[in-house]
């Protein structure tokens, strides 16, 4: 009995959070404590859309389709590769008050703007303003159907009201976070001051189980019978919302438990060129000077704009530095695609402990964080979050302050944070049911050290002490929280040697990948040691850790807290003999991990015994699965990639290091690690570059380039160039060369392919991947900005 009662209330811990106060408090995010910040772009998974920070928001977003297209159903709203959009993303966002997006279709550029105003209790009011023009090469000007909508989320109402028959001229509605408001659909005009153009309308007025199920219900709801007909031109049949009728195939399914809510699309179709404007009204703002509409509208964006233009400047001044407006305009997609990326969740992990049989439902929590790529993973990722705090830091430190504050104030009483966070219905619904369960012994990266840092940075440079106080007031919450996940890094993720560590989640009873990987490094399949054991210690992780207690002790001497252990710790881990005698390789002449491993390796075809006189076609086709030539033993592991790079890029080696010379060779070496277009992720030479991990896993991290890791080494390169040593103009060099690669190539990928890349192929150049991939790819900017 005692056993079993030991392993339900072990198994609760995984999904009791941390005791210790939250760095935010409850209400934080509330239109009454933060209304700037109430509504915002937070749906980074749709084309077009806004919501408040708040658990159970009114969400409104816009769907839209290409009439008359050969392409059946070309329905567009959540983002998604398979839309094959020529591209799209924020050219301007300052992830306040306004932003301007691009979309290119297939003949047509839809442009989204907003601008919001604040004013009442509940986050003020906004405008959104598409225009739609057709691309020169189209043959005719398209006829296009935008869908713009509003649905709750399990609490609040909604109402059509109807004019002219068809037309919905507004919605009105109440909810808890945003009381009484309004949704005005303004007609299409060609231009600002010209008269309404002709269009058809329809409207959708039905109910929702869940905000996943939207593009569905449109969808199921079109119907062919409308008619389409400009006074100058033929008669032609649309498609339009009708009513919704759910596909027969569903009933077969158990029924929906949750609670219907209102759900409410306008539908307007209208030839290009046109515009058109929504506006949205907070019923507790009374003393409104006027319409945020058209020339007002207009003005408002053209003050934005001009301010956004500015502040850019002062950020980060590429023009300064002579960049052609171009570049610049790269640039700000960059940062406003970060900005415009940032989502609010609200929901539960699915977690899995040794103590539990079953996965069990974390607690209910919100994220405020920015996603690495709309389409593909419009989720927060916990090492890439610290990368992205390293750009936004720059522009805007209190979502970088607020975003961190989120992360910590997930953490379990263990000390965890789930890695990747999969909250609400809409996050799931994205994620195949394999991928969704988080372990907690699985780590991350703790690169929030980073971001963390470079706040840190900012107050010891900033002389005036009023504004150093958000920071100081945010780390004083923090500090009890943070010495707690540390201490989860320190404990959980120890290595087999006093001060080496190791990454746990690798799966060692497997024989079907070339070699396990270890998702949870954030390097998935590059290459560690052939096979997983307690014995295995990871270079990467030791100077994540080495890193990780000297922002510990930083942040514990601002505090006035005691910080000689962490300073202790950082000693240790940085000593510069003691990582040699953990990781450096005689042999490989390079830091590498060490661990139960060999070389002799190959994925092959699986004998498949078909009994003689059987047709072979009844048998399964044989897989893939490794081969051992020759037994593993305790070594260093021979790969060369970024992992060797570590003890470089989180700059623990000392600038007289004799090992630096050895990186630099290594990294300048075009059959390494050296490409035009940034360092590849694996070497050219190692046996595992580019091979397959499984027949149907293509190499990631073996080869391909990616940028944070290149962000890290031209921000270890620019530190070591101007650190005196004897490596200081080697380090220059390669420093300029390795920027302006970088540069050069990722800005070329956005202008040719239109879009910022997960990855770059390392022997041409091409972006590769998800796309758009704003995360740390987007970090090209500070590279060009110079700022580390
Ligand atoms: C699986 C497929 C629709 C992989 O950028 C996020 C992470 C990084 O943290 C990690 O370092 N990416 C990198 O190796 C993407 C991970 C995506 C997992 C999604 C489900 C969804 O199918």
């Amino acid at each position: 009995f005692y056993a079993i009662y030991m392993r339900s209330s072990l198994a609760k811990r995984v999904v009791t959070l941390h005791p210790s106060p939250h760095v935010l408090d409850a209400n934080s995010t509330d239109a009454k404590v933060s209304p700037e910040r109430f509504w915002g772009s937070y749906r980074p998974q749709v084309y077009f859309g806004m919501k408040t920070r708040s658990p159970r928001s009114i969400v409104t977003g816009m769907m839209w389709m290409r009439q008359f297209s050969d392409l059946d159903m070309n329905l567009r709203h959540t983002c998604e590769q398979g839309d094959r959009l020529q591209g799209y993303g924020w050219l301007m966002h300052d992830g306040l008050t306004f932003g301007v997006q691009e979309i290119r279709d297939n003949d047509f550029t839809l442009t989204t703007e907003f601008v919001k105003r604040m004013g009442g209790d509940h986050g003020g009011d906004w405008t959104w303003r598409v225009t739609a023009k057709q691309h020169s090469s189209a043959p005719q000007a398209p006829v296009i159907s935008l869908m713009f909508y509003a649905a709750a989320d399990a609490q609040g109402s909604l109402q059509a009201h109807v004019e002219e028959r068809n037309r919905l001229a507004s919605i009105t509605g109440f909810s808890e976070e945003l009381g009484n408001f309004k949704i005005t659909f303004r007609k299409p005009v060609t231009g600002e001051l010209s008269s309404a153009k002709y269009a058809t309308y329809n409207y959708l007025q039905t109910v929702s189980p869940g905000l996943e199920k939207l593009t569905d219900i449109v969808k199921y709801s079109l119907n062919r019978r409308f008619v389409y007909s400009p006074p100058s031109g033929e008669k032609k049949h649309y498609i339009g919302v009708d009513t919704y009728k759910p596909p027969h195939h569903q009933n077969q399914q158990k029924p929906d438990q949750r609670k219907e809510s209102d759900f409410v699309v306008y539908q307007v179709t209208v030839q290009t060129p046109f515009q058109i404007e929504v506006l949205f009204e907070s019923g507790s703002f009374h003393d409104r000077p006027n319409q945020l509409v058209g020339s007002i509208m207009t003005q408002e964006l053209e003050k934005r704009k001009a301010e956004f233009d500015a502040k850019f400047e002062k950020a980060f001044g590429l023009e300064k530095k002579g960049f052609s407006q171009a570049y610049i305009k790269f640039g700000k997609a960059a940062l406003s695609n970060m900005l415009g990326g940032m989502g609010y969740f609200f929901g539960q992990s699915v977690v899995q402990s040794v103590y539990n049989e079953y996965p069990l439902l974390y607690p209910e929590g919100a994220l405020f964080t920015a996603v690495p790529s709309r389409s593909f993973f419009p989720r927060g990722f916990l090492w890439d979050e610290g990368f992205h705090q390293l750009l936004l830091s720059k522009w805007d430190p209190q979502v970088t302050r607020e975003v961190i504050a989120h992360w910590i104030d997930l953490m379990n009483m263990e000390g965890w944070i789930p890695r990747e966070q999969i909250l609400g219905d809409e996050a799931r619904s994205k994620v195949p049911a394999e991928f969704i369960v988080q372990r907690n012994e699985n780590a991350n990266p703790p690169t929030l050290f980073l971001a963390l840092q470079e706040l840190i940075e900012q107050l010891s440079s900033n002389p005036d002490k009023a504004a150093s106080q958000p920071t100081l007031h945010f780390l004083r919450r923090l500090f009890p929280r943070l010495k707690t996940w540390y201490e989860w890094y320190n404990t959980t993720q120890t290595g087999p040697l006093p001060n080496s560590y190791r990454w746990r989640g690798r799966d060692k009873d497997t024989n079907l990948f070339l070699n396990p990987k270890t998702l949870t490094s954030g390097l998935d399949d590059y290459p560690r040691a052939s096979h997983p054991s307690a014995d295995e210690r990871h270079v990467d992780l030791h100077c994540w850790m080495a890193l990780s207690s000297g922002i510990m002790a930083k942040v514990a001497q601002l505090l006035g807290e005691p910080h000689e252990d962490y300073q202790l710790s950082h000693k240790v881990l940085s000593d510069n003999n003691l990582l040699s005698e953990l990781h450096w390789s005689e042999q490989h002449r390079a830091f590498s991990d060490f661990g139960n491993h060999t070389e002799d390796v190959s994925l092959q075809r699986e004998k498949v015994y078909v009994p003689p006189g059987q047709p072979r076609h009844q048998f399964p086709v044989a897989r893939l699965v490794r081969s051992v030539r020759r037994a593993p033993k305790a070594q260093h592991v021979n790969a060369l990639g970024y992992v060797s790079l570590f003890p470089f890029l989180l700059q623990i080696l000392q600038p007289d290091s004799p090992k630096l010379e050895h990186i630099f060779r290594d990294m300048r070496d075009s059959n390494k690690l050296w490409t035009p277009y940034g360092l590849r992720s694996l070497s050219k030479s190692d046996p595992l570059y580019m091979k397959r991990n499984t027949e149907h896993d293509a190499p990631y991290w073996r080869g391909p380039i990616w940028i944070n890791i290149n962000y890290l080494a031209v921000r270890a390169l620019h530190y070591y160039s101007h650190t005196e040593g004897p490596y200081q103009e080697k380090a220059a060099v390669l420093y300029e060369e390795l920027r302006t690669n970088i540069i050069n190539n990722v800005y070329r990928q956005y202008f040719e392919a239109g879009y910022i890349w997960e990855q770059y192929n390392d022997g041409t150049g091409r972006g590769q991947g998800s796309h758009p991939f704003t995360g740390w790819s987007s970090l090209t900017l500070l590279m060009m900005a110079e700022q580390y």
